[in-house]
């Protein structure tokens, strides 16, 4: 394990932290990345899983409301039960049930999660939205300053060379852990479908967490979370919005429409093509 500088494919350096040949973020404490399969899983942990760029943030907050019974306005942030982020012993101080979160696939995850039956919430959003989305992210992390250009990060991030590696890989795991384990309870969300009816999707992941709300609720829950209004919010009351100033960035599906060129859109659709040949996973890359 090690501190590396990767560079895009212009030369412009990414930090980030090595282990067993994966590239994560540069956390200045990385015990969390090393030892995350060994956190203590208990029978009622709810895990929120997905790629970086999927809409964690936003799906957190609303299991956490759907889980309290009432709107937040706190600035507790995501990072709190974020396994690769959070220090091992404030995970474990939490009270249940504990809502945690992650980026790692689930084969390198504390095996318990499965054994206990653990309910997971699986978030998948379009790769060339995520691409976007992360470089834009790491542009604006004030303690990385990457200046890289987009055309010399997006088929490297696409390759899986920066933090995370590749979302092909990530997102065939899954579905391949999904399928070894039919057991395990897990909810699909696309980021897409919750873009086109955030109330149709709320009211699955109500139903998935046992809270049962009752409409009115979900309905003032789609408004209080909507991307203006979370975005508001964060603003008013986080602490980690101005180490993180790109996370809520537009919101919207389609946006890689303004940065991918007609060469890499095709290139992207070439390679999309062949890994994803096999799978039925249904991606949409807009919604009209
Ligand atoms: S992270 O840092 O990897 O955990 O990021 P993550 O939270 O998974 O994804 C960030 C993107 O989600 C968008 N976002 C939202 N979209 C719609 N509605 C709401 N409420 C919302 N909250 C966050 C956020 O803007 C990032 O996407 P982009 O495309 O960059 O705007």
């Amino acid at each position: 394990m090690s501190r590396v500088k990767v560079l895009d494919a212009g030369g412009d350096a990414l930090p980030m932290f090595q282990h067993q040949g994966q590239n994560y973020p540069n956390y200045a404490q990385t015990d969390s990345i090393v030892n995350i399969h060994k956190v203590p899983i208990r029978d009622d942990d709810i895990f929120i899983c997905g790629f970086p760029k999927s809409g964690t943030h936003w799906v957190w907050e609303v299991s956490r409301m759907l889980l309290a019974g009432h709107q937040l306005d706190d600035a507790v942030e995501k990072g709190v039960g974020m396994m690769e982020y959070a220090p091992h012993d404030a995970i474990q101080a939490m009270s249940s049930p504990r809502l945690l979160n992650t980026h790692f696939k689930l084969s390198l995850l504390p095996p318990d999660i499965v054994k206990k039956r653990c309910k997971i919430v699986y978030l998948l959003r379009n790769p060339k939205d995520v691409a976007v989305s992360y470089y834009n992210f790491m542009l604006k992390l004030p303690y990385y300053t990457y200046r890289g250009k987009w055309e010399n990060f997006m088929k490297y991030h696409v390759l899986g060379k920066f933090s995370y590696g590749s979302w092909f890989d990530f997102v065939l795991d899954w579905e391949e852990e999904k399928l070894k384990h039919p057991e395990l309870p897990v909810l699909t969300l696309h980021y897409e479908d919750m873009k086109e009816n955030n109330l149709r999707e709320l009211r699955k992941l109500d139903r998935f967490l046992g809270t049962d709300r009752g409409e009115g609720f979900l309905s003032a829950l789609c408004e209080h979370t909507s991307f203006t209004g979370m975005n508001q919010r964060k603003a008013r009351t986080s602490s980690d919005h101005g180490a993180f100033p790109g996370l809520y960035r537009k919101g919207i599906v389609g946006d890689w429409k303004y940065w991918f060129s007609p060469e890499q859109n095709e290139w992207f659709d070439t390679y999309y093509r062949e890994r994803m040949e096999g799978s039925d996973l249904n991606i949409r890359f807009s919604l009209s």
